[in-house]
């Protein structure tokens, strides 16, 4: 039976005469029988990794793709006038994270399964997954996210726990999605839930009532913790994972049959950032009900469990008040009152405690003193670590350091988001790229050639000319495809210094106002959602709305300049627009992002970088070299000495370079002020003048002379395109395979 008859047997009808719906649901039916038939991924031992968060995006090309036959669906598609990009549209996307941390989650189980590791994924079913994002009045708003009446991929079982708290017990259920391994075998990733969750328990926007766990205990990705309901709500979710976890594991342990005791030669438990870090007590606590003694239990669970740290920044490293954990969890306490005087009675620093002197349990330290392994996730971010922020770990275990610098996964980076430009590469070097990322490398020699730097140019184009279609038709905006696309899309933070790009808007808005015209146009797109408590990320989203209806309706301007804010970015906006970029903004105030991760599918799609020497960012320096990447601003080192003598003061560059005290004056300038809320704008102002903690000043003029330098390098097209292919043909290290293959080799050995 060809696809096409296939397809036309569970559609009952001829492919022409169906809607896009029935196709999507045919298409879906056809994914899931072929899932079906795959094996999954069994072994002697078995990697579990655990994280609140698995940004898996969309899943139904990425199946296709995985089970070989994407092509195949899409000309098949194709000859009947259909396309299968209208169809992907059908589909809800699970946005079951913020961010990098849960993308990388999902980059990784992509790997696992192609690596054929045994493995699965552990998190939990929120229902509603991270919020919405809508503007209005040039202000974010907040709307539910409901994903699970719109997904075929999640599968009931018969996998129920009995989860303890301290005033009920819960009765849990798992969810799975198959992951499916490219070229064959799928593992599982387990969603845990809880059939008493209840949607109607949603107010205004995304309010609720808090504390009514068993109705709300997987309604939400991060609830708001501003307040005490709002942290103890983390702990019911972070205790619900990971004893479900604990319980799945040791059963699993026990059906391969490996004694209890036995436990660290079947599993291997990775501990995504410290949100899972309550697996290490609830372990030993499991294993002493089945007769281990504490020490041996503890001692077990250490040659099980690696730690993965994802920030250097303080107030992200959690510390649970112990009164929390009482109220909670108190089954956990006196497991962790034994581990925190265990460590004390190895260390007597106090800056390794578990515990504090304020009663504080630090999970991370739990992670440190009994997991066996501690990584960074960039090579400069693990230096940063070992040297200073977790240096008094590294004095007492300098084995358990090691780095693994992040990655990406090409089948949906490059092969799902951008086939055009994926079947460019294997017209220039083969197919066998998809397989071994590092043969990329290949395509340096095409560098030169002015062919295949207009071949690659033109596929840029097509990108930026769908992209600039999906706008007008998403957010009514019109855009010139023609124009440089120059793009920072993340969360909102200000160590990411969205404000620091704002800045620079100003002044290019300035200088075409004093009749300083660019050679080429330029778009400057932005995409990021601010958390709902944090309210200076939420005053930059304001000051970026307010630029934008600024500079997007003034005659004098519009014609060279406009900015974009999506609205609601996520990983399928993210498909869509980093194909189309030209120039990746990664712009944090170096020591402060770990990695980055879309800097990696910027290059592997040919946008050159502008950034300062951050996380991976400096890997891709060292890999393309100075001339195909565009560096700015202070080096780390600089950095860490200034917070560590206090030495940054932002006034001082307001005050002495007159360039800076007027684009920042311009934050309250009256044209702004007429646009947009005069509390937000004072606030960012104030805030930027007498604080700004992230240094946007520092690396501001920096800044703005090297953009102003990259833009015209980038009017001469044929020096630029070298630069593209140079960074696509050293994107290869950054392969997830080649990331979990290492964390495989040293920390798992499975
Ligand atoms: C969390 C929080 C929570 C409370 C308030 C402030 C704050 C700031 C940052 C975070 C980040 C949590 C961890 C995280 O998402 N890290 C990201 O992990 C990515 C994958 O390793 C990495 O590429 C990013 O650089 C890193 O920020």
């Amino acid at each position: 039976m060809t696809l096409k008859e296939e397809l036309q047997t569970y559609l009952n009808k001829d492919i022409k005469n169906s809607t896009l719906k029935e196709i999507y649901d045919a298409l879906i039916i056809l994914s899931r029988e072929r899932m079906k038939t795959q094996n999954i991924i069994t072994g002697k031992r078995k990697v579990y990794y655990i994280s609140a968060e698995f940004l898996i995006g969309k899943m139904l090309s990425n199946n296709l793709i995985n089970l070989g036959i994407y092509n195949d669906v899409k000309d098949t598609l194709q000859a009947e006038g259909i396309s299968l990009a209208d169809i992907e549209e059908l589909e809800a996307e699970p946005s079951l994270g913020n961010g990098g941390l849960g993308r990388l989650a999902a980059c990784f189980l992509d790997s696992l399964a192609t690596l054929k590791i045994p493995s699965a994924g552990i998190g939990l079913n929120y229902h509603e997954g991270l919020f919405q994002q809508f503007f209005k009045d040039h202000k974010q708003d907040e709307e539910p996210n409901p994903w699970i009446s719109n997904t075929p991929w999640l599968k009931e079982t018969d996998c129920h726990f009995t989860v303890p708290f301290k005033d009920f017990t819960l009765i849990s259920t798992c969810k799975d999605i198959d992951i499916l391994g490219y070229n064959g075998g799928k593992i599982p990733l387990h969603l845990f839930d809880l059939d008493s969750v209840e949607e109607s328990v949603i107010g205004e926007g995304i309010a609720f009532d808090k504390t009514d766990i068993k109705k709300n205990l997987t309604l939400f990705l991060y609830p708001d913790d501003s307040d005490d309901d709002g942290r103890k709500l983390r702990i019911f979710q972070q205790y619900f994972m990971v004893s479900n976890a604990a319980q799945l594991i040791l059963k699993e342990c026990t059906e391969a049959g490996f004694a209890l005791n036995q436990l660290d030669q079947f599993a291997a438990i990775q501990i995504n950032d410290t949100h899972p870090s309550m697996v290490i007590p609830e372990l030993i606590r499991l294993l002493m009900a089945n007769g281990i003694d504490f020490d041996e239990a503890a001692c077990i669970v250490t040659r099980t469990c690696a730690y993965t740290n994802h920030t250097i920044l303080a107030e992200a490293l959690e510390t649970w008040p112990m009164d929390y954990l009482e109220a909670v969890v108190p089954l956990l306490v006196p497991i962790i009152r034994k581990l925190d005087a265990l460590a004390k009675e190895r260390y007597t620093d106090s800056k390794v405690a578990i515990i504090d002197k304020n009663a504080r349990v630090h999970m991370a330290h739990m992670d440190m003193h009994f997991g066996h392994s501690i990584n960074g996730v960039a090579a400069l971010h693990t230096e940063i670590l070992k040297k200073s922020e977790l240096k008094p770990f590294y004095d007492i275990y300098p084995e358990k350091f090691n780095n693994k610098t992040n990655g990406i996964t090409f089948r949906r980076w490059l092969m799902g988001c951008n086939p055009e430009l994926s079947d460019w590469i294997s017209s220039k070097i083969g197919d066998d790229w998809k397989k071994d990322a590092s043969l990329l490398s290949e395509l340096k020699k095409y560098a030169d050639d002015p062919v295949s730097i207009d071949e690659l140019q033109r596929i840029k184009q097509k990108r930026k000319v769908a992209f600039a279609e999906y706008l007008l038709k998403t957010q009514g905006i019109k855009v010139d495809p023609t124009s440089v696309f120059d793009v920072q899309v993340k969360r909102l933070h200000e160590y990411k210094r969205q404000q620091m790009n704002a800045l620079y808007a100003i002044y290019k808005y300035k200088q075409i106002k004093a009749g300083y015209i660019p050679e080429k146009p330029l778009t400057m797109i932005f995409g990021a959602k601010a958390a709902p408590a944090y309210t200076l990320a939420k005053d930059i989203i304001h000051l970026i709305l307010c630029l934008s209806e600024l500079v997007n309706n003034d005659p004098d301007v519009n014609k060279y300049f406009k900015i974009v804010m999506i609205e609601n970015y996520n990983v399928t906006k993210a498909e869509k627009l980093i194909p189309a970029a030209d120039i990746s903004e990664q712009i944090s105030l170096a020591s402060k992002e770990a990695s980055g991760t879309s800097n990696m599918k910027f290059m592997l799609n040919g946008a050159v970088t502008l950034g300062t020497l951050d996380g991976a960012n400096v890997e891709i320096a060292d890999l393309v070299g100075q001339e195909n990447i565009y560096l700015f601003g202070k080096h780390s080192d600089t950095v860490i000495d200034l917070y560590a003598k206090q030495g940054y003061v932002s006034k001082n560059y307001y005050e002495s370079n007159p360039v800076i005290k007027d684009l920042v004056d311009f934050i309250v300038s009256d044209k702004l002020l007429s646009i947009g809320d005069s509390t937000n704008l004072n606030r960012l102002y104030n805030e930027l003048l007498n604080k700004d903690w992230f240094m946007t000043l520092l690396d501001l003029e920096d800044y703005i002379h090297v953009k102003e330098h990259m833009l015209i390098d980038m009017q001469e097209a044929s020096n630029f395109g070298r630069k593209m292919i140079i960074n696509i043909a050293n994107a290869g290290f950054f392969s997830s395979d080649r990331t979990i293959a290492e964390y495989n080799q040293d920390i798992w050995h499975v």
